[in-house]
């Protein structure tokens, strides 16, 4: 309850309405330029020298000042069960992702029967509470249901059939949530990871062609103009081969007035490798070109236990993200991949690891959440106009 007083007296000071209510009913909070909520809340323009600055708002509110959204991936067992959960990811997040419930297999677990029910729970959630949606994802080789994979392996379903298989899928799917989805990861992970990168051997690729891509970017942008396309991949926040080949495509794609309009870098940051702190000069690349960016699936893990040492890292690693986001133009929105290490992926993924989010088992902050925090409260540059 603190936190939610605080966060009301800095935005009432500041002339705008904003209740942190229950799950429901949150309006989105107006612009307020930090400096100046504080320097109102104090009574004079000589508060943010005379006192401590008040970091210890949301992280929604914090971002307003930037035009940043400050997303997270949402599960709905835990939306659906968990009031603490649902409170939260309505206070602290002007964005959600589908952690799962827009993903083919999801959407589609029988061929031509459509299962739409817990995403649109999520686009009405985000309604509710002033959030935009970040649709992912259309095309990816991991959970796709089986009557397609089957089909394909089989013989059953040939490459012509495929193509339209996935022509339909996908303008079915973006014509559904035509403007309740801000932008779609368009085709995630699509290419391998080490010194060579070449476009995955995966069902797509195999059976539409290497333009794939392209192809799948058309048909969104047919399904819904006003989406923002993007393609989406994990170990390319750093200057890598990997990155490199996602420029040389967004170069490509560009020239050819293929509609892609972003690149997502997922984040999923792990203590024990190299501290990605070429981020800003990796996105400001794909800046250039004219891409929005976002920072779309962002986790720190580490071995536990976790010990100060480790701490500290996941701070320094959150903020060194953060960072390359609020130097870059057109990153538009940075994402976490679950808020609570309550229901984060991790542990059920890396053997020993976890503690990869911002705020523990019991939704309290960890030191992540008030570097994050800290880090927003940083003044913003006026000419950056990120346009979330
Ligand atoms: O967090 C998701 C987890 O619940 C699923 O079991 C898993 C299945 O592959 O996908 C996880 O989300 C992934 C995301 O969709 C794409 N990038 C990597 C994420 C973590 O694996």
């Amino acid at each position: 309850m603190k936190k939610i007083r605080i966060a009301m007296v800095g935005v009432l000071a500041a002339g705008a309405l904003y209740t942190v209510g229950p799950s429901t009913a949150t309006a989105a909070p107006t612009q307020v330029p930090l400096g100046a909520a504080q320097a109102q809340s104090k009574g004079n323009s000589a508060a943010r020298t005379s006192g401590a600055p008040n970091t210890d708002l949301p992280l929604r509110l914090l971002a307003k000042q930037h035009g940043l959204g400050i997303g997270t991936a949402v599960d709905m067992a835990a939306l659906a069960a968990d009031t603490a959960y649902r409170e939260r990811a309505a206070q602290e997040f002007s964005a959600v992702t589908a952690e799962n419930v827009m993903k083919w297999s999801e959407l589609e677990p029988t061929r031509g029967q459509y299962n739409w029910g817990p995403a649109d729970e999520l686009v009405r959630f985000a309604q509710r509470n002033g959030q935009k949606v970040h649709g992912h994802t259309l095309l990816w080789h991991s959970q796709l249901p089986a009557w397609l994979t089957d089909g394909v392996a089989d013989g059953s379903i040939d490459s012509a059939e495929l193509r339209e298989i996935v022509r339909n899928h996908i303008t079915t799917v973006v014509k559904h949530f035509r403007g309740k989805v801000r932008a779609w990861d368009v085709v995630n992970e699509a290419f391998t990871d080490g010194d060579a990168p070449v476009l995955r051997d995966t069902i797509f690729r195999q059976h539409l062609g290497p333009d794939y891509i392209a192809q799948a970017l058309r048909w969104a942008h047919a399904a819904d103009p006003k989406a923002k396309l993007f393609l989406n991949d994990y170990a390319i926040d750093n200057i890598n081969p990997k990155s490199t080949a996602y420029y040389e495509l967004a170069k490509q794609l560009r020239r050819q007035r293929v509609p892609l309009h972003g690149q997502g870098f997922q984040g999923h940051l792990d203590l024990q490798y190299p501290l990605p702190i070429d981020a800003p000069q990796n996105l400001a690349r794909f800046d250039k070109l004219g891409l929005e960016t976002a920072f779309t699936e962002v986790d720190v893990r580490f071995f536990l236990p976790g010990d100060t040492y480790k701490e500290a890292g996941q701070v320094g690693s959150f903020n060194t993200l953060l960072s390359a986001c609020l130097l870059t133009p057109r990153c538009v929105m940075f994402t976490v991949w679950g808020f609570t290490d309550k229901y984060s992926w991790v542990p059920g993924f890396f053997d020993g690891q976890g503690s990869a989010t911002p705020l523990d088992e019991n939704f309290q902050p960890k030191a992540a959440y008030r570097g994050l925090q800290q880090v927003l409260a940083v003044a913003s540059d006026p000419n950056n106009r990120r346009g979330f």
